[in-house]
């Protein structure tokens, strides 16, 4: 290493340490200008990785390399981005505000290449390991050829490690021979709350082996270990070693003085090590017990440098939680900030002049030549933004073997059965993943003709044995379905590592993962994280509510329609037939595939042109499926989000809207009430969540003046008479529908889902939660006027 090029690197570090710091400062002063508030600026959490980013963007990364950057570090990588030209100081300057550089680097909002987002601890460290398998698993099926393979590197706090999200993770990456994934913990022993536990380094370093990692350990600084070759140095090396980490902290925090108070109360009659203390004054002192590895520039680039080969590499990396800041150490440090007078001594000792606080080298020693050429050429700079992956074109219609009666799982299982038939280039791009419910989703015929991956190829016993089973299990490096093991937080982080493919490897995936719906809630905020980056892919949940009638309680989903609404950047539907299923799945490839205008569509307000990812909610329960032709009326119906199956006469007296399953009930009680009450109407609805965002968003556009827009559901509504009643049915939350009655005003009765599940027939179960046939007429009956319905009997 030639000592010029640390020179300038340290030259760098101050100055990304006084910009991220100043950038904090003059965010939260404009806060506190505006209405009194402060905002924690995470200046300690961002400190503590000054070094360490330092070292790997302006050092150690190369253009394909790819980083999630620990959440609290954001002002530290906006400022690195800054003085690469990559980020304004007009955005810094509104860091935290209104459009401004982000609190935590977010790939969609900010503008200066943020990698993978990040905010909700655990997720983005993950993200990592699955983008390095999805890396594996582009280049092995001959794609990305010419991109050379990057490393897949996360920027992880120690408390961080708490989230049990990593180690499920972790689990996986062993069993599908994770490759080119480095992990470095930001070991500054502080967590928001406390000091965190003593020896954590050691559990660490034994977990990582185990799961066939290299354990790197950078504990000391080269001032440090120069210091250990002095006379006495054993001895300061071994009270460092057993120092706790709360006084370590609360001794970083004090100070010089403090240090050799300390040191020589404990070793100071130990021989030469007194003269060791006692030749360098309280600051070199201070820098000497500071200098631990992970803010040690030369420390640093030698353990990243030493790694010559692919396998997974975790480096913890000793640091202090607000290095180089006066609240360095504080155990409250956490959301700690400068008050204006210790930023004042800051700038002092940073040189910066009043007025030049983002020039790029003020108050630097090295000419302005040497820096900017250095910046100049820094490799990870050099990388040019991703060349945009072409859409994948998709089939005008997708087909299946019509079936009288069937599941919409069954379904799904069929369609995906004849796309791994199919010789076009979709069928190739599409990758299917599952926490260990391939074949109870029905995904077993898909896999057995397109096979599983791993980057080496392995037989399936069973059938080399030959011993029959309906199930071919191959893994080779060209098979389309990844395997799981059960953990759906691991499902789902790896939806998001494929669904950005596209933007990261610059090749097109279209990844379908399956799951049990009630399972959506394990892996919730994984789902929330990958749809937050704008990740593509479609979920397929099933089987679903309480329709799983004797599977018990816990595993009978109820929330999960709701959430399917709620979550941005997810459409949901939850057909009731196959043949709508063939309808949605084909939109949904294409969907999933789009980046356009943000204009929503005249027709049905919403935004289609942007895309997104999809929810599909199926069951298990066979039901009988329509005669019918798809017309284009019918399709576009189905993927708007509702249909009427029954149009309602001019004189209708009560309108039925079911979702999904529960349409024998609908389809039922509608016939039992015709001879009671007039031109009976049945809308089934396919996606609530669609018919609802269009509604609001042609409401918003109505009070913006627009006064002609007009949404799916309120036309679908307009001939509805005023006095009609109006029954939701659904087997989930209520609340799903039950919003219907205030598009144009009619009164509903929402029926559906509150309460755990439990076992049964399904009979028992639509009787016992009320949304049966009878469940439908007894609401019918309730909101209309009129007489008896006669075949309502009496409720349970
Ligand atoms: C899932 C989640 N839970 C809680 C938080 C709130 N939180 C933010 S940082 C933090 C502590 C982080 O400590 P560590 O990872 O050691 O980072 P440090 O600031 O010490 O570098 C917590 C609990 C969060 N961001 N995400
Ligand atoms: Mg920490």
């Amino acid at each position: 290493m030639q000592s010029s090029r640390i020179e300038v690197l340290s030259e760098l570090e101050k100055k990304v340490l006084w910009l991220a710091s100043w950038t904090i400062h003059n965010a939260n002063h404009l806060r506190e200008n505006v209405d009194g508030l402060k905002v924690g600026g995470h200046q300690a959490s961002s400190a503590s990785l000054a070094t360490i980013m330092t070292a790997l963007y302006f050092d150690i990364l190369r253009p394909q390399d790819r980083v999630a950057v620990k959440p609290h570090a954001s002002p530290i990588f906006h400022a690195i981005q800054y003085l690469l030209g990559k980020q304004t100081r007009e955005k810094l300057e509104n860091f935290r505000g209104y459009k401004g550089a982000q609190s935590y680097p977010s790939r969609t909002k900010d503008i200066d290449d943020v990698d993978f987002s990040t905010g909700s601890v655990g997720l983005g460290v993950a993200q990592t390991l699955f983008s390095s398998i999805v890396q594996d698993y582009v280049h092995a099926h001959g794609l990305a050829k010419d991109k050379p393979e990057g490393r897949m590197i996360a920027l992880v706090g120690d408390a961080e490690l708490d989230e049990g999200n990593i180690f499920e993770a972790l689990l996986e990456g062993w069993k599908q021979s994770l490759r080119n994934c480095w992990w470095i913990v930001d070991y500054n022993r502080q967590s928001l709350d406390a000091v965190v536990r003593e020896g954590l380094w050691e559990r660490y370093e034994q977990l990582f082996t185990n799961f066939g990692w290299e354990v790197v350990i950078v504990k000391y600084g080269s001032l440090q270990e120069a210091a250990f070759r002095e006379p006495g140095g054993d001895k300061l090396r071994a009270w460092i070693d057993a120092c706790p980490n709360p006084l370590y902290s609360a001794l970083v925090f004090q100070g010089g003085a403090a240090w050799r108070k300390r040191l020589l109360d404990e070793i100071g009659d130990q021989g030469p090590v007194t003269a060791l203390i006692e030749k360098r004054s309280d600051e070199e002192l201070a820098r000497l017990m500071n200098n631990l590895g992970g803010h040690d520039l030369p420390a640093l680039i030698k353990a990243f440098q030493s790694i010559k080969h692919d396998r997974p590499v975790c480096f913890i990396c000793y640091t202090v939680k607000g290095f180089g800041l006066p609240m360095a150490g504080h155990k409250d440090n956490h959301a700690g900030l400068m008050t204006p007078a210790q930023m004042e001594t800051f700038r002092t000792q940073n040189h910066v002049r009043p007025g030049h606080e983002w020039d790029k080298f003020e108050g630097l020693t090295l000419p302005q030549e040497t820096l900017q050429g250095f910046l100049d050429k820094v490799p990870f700079a050099q990388r040019k933004p991703a060349a945009k992956a072409p859409r994948i074109d998709i089939p005008a219609t997708l087909s299946v073997p019509a079936q009288a009666v069937t599941s919409t799982q069954t379904g799904f299982g069929a369609l995906m059965n004849e796309i791994a038939k199919s010789k076009e280039a979709y069928a190739s791009r599409i990758v299917t993943t599952s926490p260990d419910v391939t074949v109870s989703t029905n995904l077993g015929a898909w896999v057995n003709r397109r096979g599983l991956f791993a980057r080496s190829a392995s037989l399936d016993t069973f059938r080399n044995e030959r011993i029959p089973s309906t199930f071919a299990w191959e893994f080779s490096p060209g098979g389309q379905h990844i395997e799981l093991g059960i953990a759906e937080m691991n499902l789902f982080i790896l939806l998001s590592a494929l669904g950005l493919s596209h933007a990261i490897e610059g090749e097109r995936l279209l990844p379908i993962g399956t799951l049990y719906d009630p399972f959506i809630a394990r892996g919730l905020d994984a789902l929330n994280y990958a749809c937050y980056q704008d990740a593509r892919f479609i979920v397929v949940a099933t089987p679903s509510g309480i329709t799983l009638a004797p599977e018990g309680g816990a595993h009978q989903s109820i929330a999960q329609p709701l959430i399917g609404m709620a979550q941005d950047g997810l459409a949901s539907f939850e057909p009731a037939f196959v043949d709508e299923l063939a309808v949605i799945l084909r939109f949904a490839l294409d969907y999933i595939q789009k980046d356009g205008d943000a204009t929503p569509s005249e027709r049905n307000w919403l935004r289609d042109e942007t895309g997104g990812s999809i929810y599909l909610r199926l069951s298990t329960r066979p039901v009988e499926q329509p005669q019918r032709a798809m017309s284009d009326e019918l399709q576009q119906g189905i993927i708007d989000g509702a249909y009427w199956l029954r149009k309602p006469g001019p004189n209708a007296q009560v309108v039925v809207a079911y979702t999904g399953a529960i349409a024998p009930e609908a389809i039922e009680a509608v016939g039992l009430m015709g001879e009671d009450r007039r031109d009976v109407g049945l809308l089934a609805v396919t996606s609530a969540d669609r018919l609802n965002a269009g509604w609001t968003a042609a409401q918003r556009a109505r009070e913006h003046g627009l006064v002609h827009a007009r949404s799916h559901i309120e036309r679908l509504l307009d001939d509805v008479p005023a006095h009609c009643g109006l029954v939701t049915v659904l087997d989930g939350h209520p609340a799903t529908l039950s919003w219907l009655g205030g598009v144009h005003g009619h009164r509903t009765r929402g029926l559906g889902v509150e309460h755990f599940g439990q076992t049964g027939s399904l009979p028992d179960l639509y009787r016992h939660y009320g949304i049966d046939a009878n469940a439908i007429i007894a609401a019918a009956q309730g909101l209309t006027a009129g007489r008896p319905i006669r075949y309502l009997r009496a409720l349970p």
